[in-house]
């Protein structure tokens, strides 16, 4: 069953079905936990952009069907938001600056980011995307946030994440503010190299890395 609606839903997303794809999203929520849906629509994406890659798709395709994924996520929200809001604790005070770097402007992962870390009872302050480091470190000064949560989706701008711990340090506030990175082409790995305390595959992994970085469960 699990599998079966996987595979149907990543396949609407390949034949540009945003009809299927919805009515298909609507449906799975009634038989499995809303990440694994996140799961498979993500997994969609992930092979238009392969195909995009090999030229058998093209960028309005992918527009359209980025589009339509948000709505799929849309419709997921409330339900990501219940299962963690049941579990949030006292994490109201917690301010995490969230933003996809500068030159970027693949939001979907990022707003799935902001939406769970909300959900968990933080502040969530999302400057959106294409931000530039200057802006996000002034977000931090100006907020005093505990958290600053980077995504990039591009070999070629996931060095803006560096830029951003620089300017961090440069101006002195790098100790006050843990950093959490993520997004494809980013990894554990990459988090050490750039001096990043975390790094998260995925939105749920995110909010679980956050909170450890403040010390765990409040
Ligand atoms: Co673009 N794109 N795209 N794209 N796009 C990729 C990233 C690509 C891998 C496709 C491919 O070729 N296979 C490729 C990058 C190659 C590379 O850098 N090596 C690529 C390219 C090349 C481009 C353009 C340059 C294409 C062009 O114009 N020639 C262009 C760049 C524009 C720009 O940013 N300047 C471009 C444009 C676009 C669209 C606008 C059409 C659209 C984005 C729409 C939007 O976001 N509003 C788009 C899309 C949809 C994709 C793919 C197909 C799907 C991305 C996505 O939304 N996934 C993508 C293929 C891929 O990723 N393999 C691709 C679903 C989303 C839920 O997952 O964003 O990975 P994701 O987020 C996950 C995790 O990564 C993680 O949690 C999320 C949820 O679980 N995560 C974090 C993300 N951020 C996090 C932050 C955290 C923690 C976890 O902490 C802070």
């Amino acid at each position: 069953m699990e599998n079966d609606l996987h595979h149907r839903i990543v396949h609407a997303i390949l034949e540009i079905d945003e009809e299927e794809t919805l009515k298909l999203t609507k449906e799975s929520l009634e038989k499995l936990p809303p990440e694994k849906v996140i799961s498979a629509l993500s997994e969609g994406l992930r092979q238009m952009g392969d195909l995009f890659e090999k030229g058998q798709r093209y960028i309005p395709e992918l527009v359209i069907a980025a589009e339509f994924v948000d709505k799929a996520f849309k419709i997921l929200e409330p339900h990501l938001r219940q299962g963690e809001e049941r579990k949030a604790g006292g994490w109201k005070g917690a301010k995490v600056v969230v933003a996809t770097v500068e030159g970027d402007i693949h939001d979907l992962g990022k707003n799935l980011v902001s939406t769970m870390l909300s959900a968990a009872g933080f502040q969530v302050i999302d400057l959106g995307k294409d931000v530039s480091a200057e802006t996000i470190v002034s977000k931090v000064e100006e907020t005093d946030a505990q958290v600053v949560g980077l995504s990039a989706l591009l070999t070629t701008t996931m060095a803006h994440q560096e830029e951003v711990i620089k300017l961090l340090t440069k101006r002195g506030i790098r100790e006050k503010v843990k950093v959490i990175v993520g997004g494809a082409p980013a990894s554990q790995s990459w988090a050490e190299q750039i001096g990043a305390d975390a790094y998260a595959e995925n939105a749920m992994e995110a909010v679980r890395k956050v909170k450890a970085l403040l010390g765990g469960e409040p």
